[in-house]
């Protein structure tokens, strides 16, 4: 009756519940993030509604007065999805739904309903169903019939993909216990250990390729990027979360100096815990980069918030004391002299570029490469035959780019981290210099 077999797209009907009316503009921004969420999920947004309610009344969130309010709208514009941009507790979904008798979703099942939506690879669709499922058992003191009713994705649970915030595992009824879906979490919890190790023993083969990763924002313009600094055609779209999958590439900085950048999936105000959790793995492809990309639209007009939500998030990943290089992409959209000199001053050392247009990425370049250079060093040794445990020993620090056997010595030249490298040669010298006395 409400599933979306019949119609094309469904019709979507976006609620926020402000604390305040001094909260109204920060709710009347992330209603319209919402919004753009909604349309990514393949809605059709037809009616905003924000309600300034001090407390949110336990049993209906909105109360019962605003409740025959929203069910008029939603008869007189043929809803078939009402999305609240508040969590909302299992008793508030179902009290809801059963009032506006139309399926009601939150905003992070709005969210998770993308990331289902656009999981291509194996394992981000196991991190995505992770993390539903773990949302759903949240919920599992029931959901409301006309959200049970609805199924998910074929396979896991069973089920079949009719709407916006039931794809993924989406099938839930009262008759899946909770024991069957703890299993399952278990399962896939296993599957992704598996996964996050096989790519620490990945990491740990790369010995002196600088690691760079785009971190950022949804929509920021971090595939673009990637694709205009590697040649690449990196999936990109208007639409929010395009990426989920940390997709690597081979390139070169310059001077023959190896770099290694990796993609990564963007960021977004309130990104459900338990998508951070399930995607721990992708994310920690993060942490371990030697320098950060972080991507901004410099045009947004909520630019400062998007990148204080971005730093947070790499504060809780451990990533905050990675060298870090800002990055204000979509310069082109700046037309205004006086905005840019603006944000030069705001984000003093900021990268202006353009991806699309492929403009600033040498000066881009320039900039990881002093970065690099702080990071990676190439130095040469001699080392006598008399010794042979020490060319071991750099051999097993950095990646030897040059050996030179003479009669009594082999000289090696290497490249590595500086301070590791350094720090062997300043031993091995000393230990020399002793020898030599
Ligand atoms: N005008 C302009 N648009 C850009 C630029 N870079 C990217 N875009 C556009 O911004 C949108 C998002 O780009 P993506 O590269 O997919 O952004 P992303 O950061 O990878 O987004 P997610 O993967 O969703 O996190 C696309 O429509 C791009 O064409 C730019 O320099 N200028
Ligand atoms: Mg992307």
């Amino acid at each position: 009756m409400y599933s979306r077999e019949e119609k094309e797209t469904e019709r979507v009907l976006l609620v926020a519940v402000a604390s305040s009316n001094r909260k109204r503009w920060e709710a009347i921004d992330s209603l319209e993030e919402l919004a753009a969420l909604a349309e990514t999920a393949g809605g059709e947004v037809v009616e905003k509604i924000l309600q300034i309610r001090q407390k949110p009344d336990s049993r209906s969130f909105v109360g019962k007065g605003k409740l025959d309010y929203l069910k008029a709208i939603c008869a007189q514009l043929g809803i078939d999805l009402v999305v609240f941009d508040n969590p909302l507790t299992p008793t508030q979904l179902r009290c809801i739904e059963e009032a506006l008798k139309r399926r009601t979703i939150d905003r992070t099942a709005l969210i998770l309903d993308i990331f289902a939506l656009h999981a291509r690879s194996a394992e981000a669709k196991t991190q995505v169903e992770l993390a539903q499922l773990e949302y759903q058992y949240t919920k599992l003191t029931g959901w409301g019939k006309y959200m049970s009713r609805l199924g998910g994705r074929s396979g896991a649970l069973g089920g079949r993909a009719v709407g916006i915030g039931t794809r993924g595992p989406g099938e839930t009824q009262l008759e899946v216990d909770r024991r069957r879906i703890q299993e399952r979490i278990n399962r896939l919890k296993k599957e992704l250990g598996h996964i996050e190790r096989e790519r620490a023993t990945q990491r740990k083969r790369r010995k002196s390729i600088l690691t760079v990763t785009m971190a950022g924002y949804t929509n920021a313009g971090k595939s673009t990027l990637l694709n205009a600094m590697t040649d690449e055609h990196t999936h990109v779209s208007s639409r929010l979360f395009a990426t989920l999958d940390s997709a690597s590439r081979s390139t070169q900085l310059a001077d023959n100096i190896p770099m290694v950048l990796t993609d990564t999936v963007g960021f977004i105000k309130r990104l459900p815990a338990q998508l951070v959790a399930s995607f721990r793995a992708t994310l920690a492809e993060i942490a371990t980069a030697n320098v950060i990309l972080h991507v901004v639209d410099a045009a947004d007009r909520h630019l400062a918030e998007k990148i204080a939500v971005v730093r947070r998030s790499l504060e809780r990943l451990g990533a905050d004391k990675i060298p870090t290089l800002l990055v204000l992409n979509k310069s082109d959209l700046i037309y205004d002299d006086a905005v840019r000199e603006r944000l030069s001053k705001r984000y003093e050392g900021a990268c202006f570029c353009s991806a699309l247009q492929r403009r600033g990425l040498a000066m881009l370049r320039q900039r990881i490469r002093e970065l690099a250079s702080e990071i990676f060093t190439e130095l040469e040794v001699t080392i006598p035959h008399t010794a042979p445990q020490w060319e071991h020993l750099f051999y097993e620090s950095g990646d030897v780019l040059e050996r030179t056997e003479k009669d009594d010595s082999v000289t090696l030249r290497i490249r590595g981290y500086r301070s590791l490298l350094e720090g062997l040669s300043k031993e091995f010298r000393s230990l020399q210099m002793n020898a030599d006395k």
